[in-house]
């Protein structure tokens, strides 16, 4: 009777342990926290000692990071995958992430991470372990470091970036939470450091929503984890959180400043010196802890000719801080781009924040600095950092190899527009991007967006975040690349290339009936054999950028397309297509320049084709050679980014023995092997941007 008493209490308990599971699964994430705040775990120790009923969020950048004195945390630290959620605050399962020092031989603790695996921090946590290749869900990150704290100083903890949710814990107490992904943020966690030992617990979710940004649907490897440096930075009780250093809107001899500090009085002095031309200058904080002012200095100019950089110090409360900035002005001019007053073409490449013949995400300066080499062997003097920020080597080497840069947030294709967390969290990254990189001379680009689709509510999103952009910086150009062509203007392109097809002496009778069918329906605006067209961009956004920037893939993406809507094989339309392209133009209807920011076509190394088929060496250069014509004969064009220096991991493309889950549009390939591609677009921009004879 005993026995049978005691089974059904535990068969009771099991049912009401599974079934609160249930319920505290259902809980959304704050109430799971709040829940797991009011619990004390049974030996009486309090889980989370924080007294906070939802996680903090960072406050504002903290600027100037290599300046600062700091402890580097990268190293090897403990992973615990947790695909159920199991050591979600509040579960019941026993598999807290707990700081518990005393674990017996008799404790039921799945989250022990003295046992667990290690990886590699910085670095993504899919290409460390091959079966978290495809994962993207929830893991537990931790490591063990002594400190010492020093009365009067504080300590951050800043991470480079953390993909896409990280909540920190810090010996027990929850310390706050940043979500976005690819941006930096820190927490001042001096109240909870340790003199001595201490323990450091990120909670990490890559997982992407349809409401994030980006949302789940990239072609890019969404690499989750704590990707790029994390430090302890040491800060004076009053310190500059930032600093910003531009050229006055109407002199070359004029620099304007403006620094931030954090408990810094009204009325105390900063200084700004640049030892090289032997210039000075103090400022006053004001109330509300900024200080303004300017240095009247005639720095030579940067440009990537000539990429002069001064070693400036900015000294204020505590901290003196000494960084490497160049100075130059970037503006446009009707359809002309101006560098330094001089108008100039950019002569560009489009890359992933992945390293040359290493898995995963890029996050070292060798892995920046053997990219940029790679792009600068190709002739370039213009990087398009696509489709997020990247870790903060790359503005820094480029402002060094003197190559100019656009940064991008990855508001990419469909996006919840209408959310305002959404908006809110591309704005976080957007701020914190322009904040990291605003004294660095080589970035002369934000983009807000790629490839959104031109909606109302789009339009009214995208605004906003120029708008902050240009609070955020005044100094630069702000784009967005889009998506061109209209209907009508694919209608009218179909109908030149079903002129071509009847009048082709290499199509079969079949194909020609279709491409007439194509002809009578356009009737009375049939072309002919010889039209040209020009293909005209009107996105109602470019109204709100400085520069038109446009992705089109004539000769790849849109010959599939086409053939399919007219009916024909695509073995028929894509050299029609390659023709006709040397008689296709691309305008806008803004006065405005235009700078192409993709075309390309795939192609593995090494695969020939003497029939230039898909996917072969071959057909990648001709559609390189009929783009590279068709824009360098189009004069509102005033730079290319092609797409891509590198293969670069996708989820896309599954396509066995040929693209394996990466996207093969690259210039090289994943371990660095040229393809016959990249050395015509190095002649060309060898030869001022027209195509070798
Ligand atoms: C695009 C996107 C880029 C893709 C590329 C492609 O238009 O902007 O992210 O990777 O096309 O290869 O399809």
């Amino acid at each position: 009777m005993i026995r049978k008493i005691i089974l059904s209490f535990i068969g009771l308990s099991v049912i009401a342990a599974v079934g609160l599971g249930f319920y505290i699964s259902s809980l959304t994430r704050t109430e799971q926290a709040r829940l797991l705040l009011s619990w004390t775990m049974s030996d009486g120790e309090a889980l989370f000692q924080s007294s906070a009923e939802t996680y903090a969020t960072p406050p504002a950048l903290l600027g100037w990071l290599d300046a600062r004195q700091k402890q580097s945390l990268n190293g090897q630290w403990s992973i615990i995958v947790d695909p159920m959620g199991v050591g979600t605050p509040g579960s019941i399962f026993g598999g807290y992430p707990l700081d518990r020092q005393n674990i017996s031989g008799m404790s039921l603790v799945e989250y022990d991470f003295a046992t667990a695996q290690k990886i590699t921090v910085p670095g993504d946590v899919n290409s460390q372990d091959p079966r978290l290749f495809f994962y993207r869900d929830k893991f537990w990150l931790q490591r063990d470091f002594a400190a010492k704290t020093t009365p009067g100083r504080r300590t951050l903890l800043h991470f480079g970036a953390a993909n896409f949710t990280a909540t920190v814990f810090l010996n027990g107490q929850a310390i706050g939470r940043h979500e976005g992904g690819y941006v930096p943020f820190h927490f001042d966690v001096t109240d909870a450091l340790k003199n001595g030992n201490n323990r450091l617990l990120v909670w990490v979710d890559n997982r992407l929503t349809d409401a994030s940004i980006p949302t789940g649907r990239t072609d890019w490897w969404p690499y989750g984890g704590l990707t790029r440096d994390v430090h302890l930075v040491d800060v004076p009780e009053a310190h500059i959180v930032n600093a910003k250093l531009a050229l006055a809107a109407d002199s070359d001899q004029l620099i304007n400043i403006e620094i931030t500090g954090q408990n810094i009085a009204a009325g105390e002095q900063a200084i700004v010196q640049i030892d090289e031309l032997s210039v000075e200058t103090k400022l006053q904080f004001n109330k509300q802890g900024i200080a303004r002012g300017q240095i009247k200095a005639a720095p030579q100019l940067w440009s990537p000719e000539n990429p002069k950089l001064y070693a400036i110090s900015v000294r204020a409360g505590g901290s003196w801080l000494r960084e490497p900035i160049g100075f130059r002005r970037i503006e446009t001019r009707g359809q002309e781009i101006l560098l330094n007053g001089k108008a100039v073409k950019l002569k560009g490449i489009s890359t992933h924040e992945e390293p040359i013949g290493e898995a995963g995400v890029a996050h070292s300066e060798a892995h920046m600095r053997a990219l940029l080499q790679e792009a600068k062997a190709l002739g370039v003097n213009f990087i398009r950092a696509a489709h997020y920020p990247y870790n903060r080597h790359l503005p820094r080497l480029a402002d060094e190899m003197g190559l100019m840069l656009w940064e991008e947030i990855p508001v990419y294709w469909q996006i919840d527009w209408q959310t305002d967390a959404t908006l809110a969290i591309a704005r976080d990254q957007m701020a914190r991007l322009v904040q990291r990189d605003w004294n660095r001379a080589s970035v002369i680009i934000w983009s807000v967006a790629n490839e959104t689709p031109n909606t109302a509510e789009r339009l009214k999103f995208l605004r906003n975040l120029i708008d902050l952009t240009r609070k955020l910086d005044d100094t630069r150009l702000v784009s967005a690349a889009l998506l061109g062509g209209s209907r009508p203007d694919f209608a009218l392109i179909a109908a030149r290339l079903a002129a071509r097809g009847v009048a082709s002496e290499n199509v079969s009778e079949l194909a020609k009936e279709r491409f007439q069918a194509v002809l009578d329906q356009a009737g009375y605006f049939a072309p002919s054999a010889s039209d040209d067209y020009q293909m005209t961009i009107t996105d109602p956004l470019g109204k709100y950028t400085d520069i038109i920037a446009y992705n089109q893939y004539f000769g790849w993406y849109y010959s599939a397309l086409l053939a399919r809507q007219m009916g024909v094989d695509e073995a028929v339309l894509r050299p029609l297509m390659l023709d006709f392209m040397a008689d296709l133009r691309i305008a806008s209807s803004y006065d405005k320049p235009i700078h192409i920011s993709e075309f390309g076509a795939g192609a593995k190394f090494g695969r020939r084709s003497a029939d230039n088929h898909i996917w072969s060496e071959e057909y990648q250069l001709a559609v390189y050679q009929a783009q590279l014509d068709m824009l360098s004969k189009s004069p509102q064009v005033q730079g290319l980014s092609p797409w891509i220096l590198k293969d670069f991991r996708a989820m896309l493309w599954p396509l066995a023995g040929i693209q394996d889950y990466y996207n093969r549009k690259g210039l090289i390939d994943e371990n660095g092997n040229r393809k016959p591609a990249f050395y015509l677009l190095r002649d060309f921009y060898n030869n001022d941007m027209k195509l070798p004879d």
